[in-house]
């Protein structure tokens, strides 16, 4: 239905269109404004939440501005859109991220003093849109902003759960789960209540053939579940270009009740169904890199993966192209494997509502998505039943059938002597039950993979998909290496390090351009840059000890050295390997003399990061690093010497006050596993150096860097295999003395019941050493000797951090978009018309 205004009424209404604030004064007259009506509160009733309120509702209006028109000019041009489909969007908070890009913070900040507030009060209000649980959720964060920034035409796709991830509370040492309601007051979002979706859930197929012969299917019967639009502007920085994230909110379909129900007496059945209905955008599922199965969380990819490509689909027949125009208009990034219902959904969406045949269907279905994998870890490998997706899906358990079937033909006809090849590559596992591998439908149904960093690019195509590389060859599988957003890891988090680069550099362009940074490796000799940079690295320093203070009770001495480990808990990642370490440290300083103590490098380590709820493992190690924490920071030999500290609930705004606060962040994962990290950029663009292993990206920072300014060590991703089979099948396998002292004084008790820690040392000891924690035990240690010897020699370190610094430009997240766009996408950007001043 056309809705526009007609042309005779059209001046009146641009007369009177909306206009964004440009002065202090506007500005605060629209603060006051939206508080004191918006808000409905006043002048005495005006708490630091209702001013969040009212900033927040003031730019707010801003963005909406340039969002309607963003839209506006991306219907009317038509181009290329690209669909970033991710069950994740760890984006934190949006105020900040929004005057910074908008521009206007400074204003704002004035002010806001005149009202009363200041402004760092007032940004602490909000919070954190946690939509996610770790690196691959805030990847597709940075990603939007980088979209928005380049003014690529984009959409994310999402779920609005009503939970995001748990919130962490530490209890005795222990990790609790508190649900995270986060939606109390979000200015940020937008219902659509005009935009919906009906996805079917269960049901059965009905086949029959038509007059002229042909094949017909119908999906019928099941449950119908609405999905509504929930919008939220993405700003991009320095540019009027605001995309938009669209998150999908479950309701049961046919309006707010059943009435046939609720008239003859079945109220409680009628409200169960609506209960029903809203539990499948209900809560975030909290595991990282593990899959688990649930029926629900299959119930979310799939109502999502059809509300997306309905809204996508329904986008593209505006434009009334010829089917086949389809892969020219719509790139669709599948970020792993959880959109990959997306692929069977679009060929049910061409064979049985657009009648398409299903070569012509299958064309369109490869050239249209991309796949980006971020593990080679087998148990994050997803896997349904099939019985579980016949249930739920079944027409799209026959299209997988159909699509597995030529499939098995095409492998069959070219690798006629390879006859072991069709069980491995098929996506049919013939298990009991049997599974469908959504990597291999998501592999198939792709016209692009990629992983996500050089060495996570190579591992793939060696390890889980090598079998396809022979089938498709090696142009079907490429590398982007992943990257953040120096507006928010950067400009947002380290403003005084942003303003100090951009007093040398004559200007915010490196914002822009990071590339540009390498001209400040140019005042790597300069006295009053050094100190600056040195002070604000301090001053950072201050501002994570105070947090620690007020947070923790914890008190922590600024000039220690701060090591740094904060992801989610994993024994891939090795936080285990950390804090043996730690209890190394401490119980050589509890050897020395008073003497000896006082040539120590005061250090503090810090962890952070939450375990996944049934992740007993990850919940051990979280509560030895705080039984430690609590030996350690008041045994009085130490004092100082060394602090443990587990900062809970890390989160978005937690990690920009920590990523610019640490001399050493620790990446430290089992070669081979860690398929990118983007909390080791995070750490090295605000001025820290990193001690790493050979994984991920660390390898292409340390190209980048230099191995100078990198501590790496440990064994090599192509010595693990070995090894690991080494610790199971050879007699003399042993662990590392320095590891053995450790565990003697853990089995001691002296951090509390041993037994509760059994698991964990057992798991090395007894278990094989999985994850090579021994192998790498001397090597950690011996390095971390090393940075201690390095740190002493403060001017050394400064340069390595600022040479670091300077040349960390590859890894914004901006390359990695006009990478995508070239690579894989093949869209253009669609730049703002120039405006006056703008
Ligand atoms: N990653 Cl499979 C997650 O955060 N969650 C997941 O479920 C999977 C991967 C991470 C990965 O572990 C990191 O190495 C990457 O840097 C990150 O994705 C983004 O690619």
């Amino acid at each position: 239905v056309e809705a526009s205004i007609p042309e005779g009424q059209r001046a009146a209404w641009k007369k009177f269109s909306a206009t964004e604030f440009k002065t202090k004064d506007e500005f605060e007259s629209e603060v006051v404004k939206h508080i004191e009506t918006t808000l409905a509160r006043s002048l005495f009733n005006c708490d630091e939440a209702a001013a969040y309120g009212g900033v927040a509702l003031a730019f707010r209006d801003r963005l909406v501005i340039e969002w309607n028109r963003t839209q506006q000019r991306q219907s009317s041009a038509d181009p290329k859109r690209v669909y970033y489909l991710s069950l994740e969007f760890l984006m934190g908070r949006a105020l900040d991220n929004a005057m910074l890009n908008v521009g206007m913070k400074d204003v704002a900040k004035e002010g806001l003093g005149e009202l009363g507030f200041r402004m760092e009060d007032v940004i602490s209000q909000e919070r954190d849109a946690a939509l996610g649980n770790g690196g691959l959720g805030r990847l597709a964060a940075c990603f939007l902003d980088s979209l928005a920034t380049l003014n690529y035409p984009a959409w994310g796709y999402a779920l609005r759960y009503k939970y995001g991830i748990f919130k962490q509370e530490i209890v005795d040492g222990y990790q609790v789960e508190v649900p995270d309601y986060w939606l109390d007051f979000n200015p940020w979002e937008f219902p659509r209540h005009d935009v919906t979706v009906d996805v079917q859930f269960y049901g059965h197929v009905r086949k029959y053939m038509d007059e002229s012969g042909k094949q017909i299917s119908v999906w019928e019967d099941g449950e119908l579940v609405t999905a509504v639009a929930y919008d939220a502007p993405i700003p991009g920085f320095g540019t009027r270009t605001t995309n938009n994230l669209r998150l999908w909110s479950s309701k049961a379909s046919h309006g707010e009740f059943d009435f046939t129900k609720f008239n003859s007496g079945e109220y409680e059945a009628s409200v169960a169904e609506q209960q029903r209905a809203e539990t499948i955008s209900a809560v975030l599922y909290p595991n990282d890199s593990l899959e688990r199965g649930k029926e629900l969380r299959l119930k979310q990819q799939y109502f999502w993966c059809a509300a997306s490509l309905f809204d996508i689909v329904r986008r593209f027949k505006k434009s009334r192209k010829a089917w086949k125009e389809f892969p020219n208009q719509v790139a669709i990034q599948l970020n792993d494997t959880h959109p990959t219902l997306a692929i069977p959904e679009l060929m049910r969406i061409l064979l049985d509502q657009e009648g398409l045949e299903w070569d012509e269907a299958w064309s369109i279905v490869q050239k249209t998505f991309g796949y980006t994998n971020h593990t080679v870890l087998p148990e994050a490998l997803e896997k349904w039943s099939v019985p579980l997706v016949q249930h739920l899906l079944p027409r799209h358990l026959q299209i997988i059938y159909d699509i597995n079937l030529n499939f098995m033909h095409y492998v069959e006809r070219n690798f006629p002597k390879d006859r072991e090849m069709l069980g491995r590559v098929s996506i049919i596992e013939e298990s009991t039950p049997k599974m469908v591998r959504m990597a291999y439908l998501a592999v198939i149904g792709s016209h692009k993979v990629n992983g996500v960093a050089e060495l996570h690019s190579d591992l793939i195509k060696t390890t889980i998909f090598k079998d396809f590389v022979k089938i498709y060859g090696p142009d079907k599988f490429t590398n982007v290496t992943n990257g953040i957003t120096p507006r928010r890891w950067l400009h947002q988090a380290n403003p005084r390090l942003s303003e100090l680069i951009a007093s040398k550099l004559g200007g915010y362009d490196f914002l822009r351009d990071l590339t540009l940074l390498h001209k400040i490796e140019a005042y790597v000799d300069d006295k009053e840059f050094r100190k600056e940079f040195q002070e604000i690295k301090y001053a950072n320093k201050v501002r994570l000890a105070k947090y620690t203070k007020e947070a923790h009770g914890i008190s922590v001495n600024p000039s220690s050295l701060f090591d740094i480990q904060v992801k989610r808990i994993h024994e891939y990642k090795r936080q285990q390997l950390n804090i043996f370490g730690v209890i190394y440290r401490y119980l050589e300083l509890k050897d020395m003399s008073p003497e000896e103590r006082k040539k120590v490098q005061p250090r503090v380590s810090f962890f952070g990061g939450k375990a996944a709820p049934g992740y007993w493992m990850a919940k051990t190690i979280i509560h030895l690093i705080n039984q430690v924490g609590a030996v350690v920071n008041n045994d009085k030999d130490i004092g100082d010497l060394l602090k443990v500290v587990f900062l809970e609930d890390y989160n978005v705004s937690k990690a920009e006050i920590i990523c610019p606060a640490s001399d050493i962040s620790e990446h430290i994962s089992t070669a081979g596993t860690e398929a990118s990290g983007t909390s080791n950029m995070k750490f090295v663009l605000n001025g820290g150096l990193v001690i790493g292993t050979c994984d991920g990206a660390n390898i292409e920072i340390t190209r980048e860097i230099g191995e100078d300014n990198i501590f790496l060590f440990g064994n090599l991703s192509e010595d693990v295999e070995d090894l690991r089979h080494a610790h199971t099948y050879s007699g003399d396998f042993a662990i590392d003395p320095k590891l053995e002292r450790v565990f003697a004084v853990i089995r001691a008790g002296r951090f509390g019941d041993a037994a509760q820690f059994s698991a964990l040392v057992n798991s090395i000891v007894e278990h094989g050493d999985y994850y090579l924690v021994s192998d790498d035990f001397a090597s950690y240690i011996d390095t971390q000797k090393l940075i201690d010897a390095a740190y002493k020699d403060q001017e050394a370190w400064l340069t390595k951090t600022i040479t670091s610094v300077s040349r960390m430009g590859f890894f914004s997240s901006d390359r990695c978009i006009d990478e995508y766009a070239e690579m894989i996408w093949n869209v253009e950007p669609l730049a703002p018309p120039k405006q006056n001043g703008a």
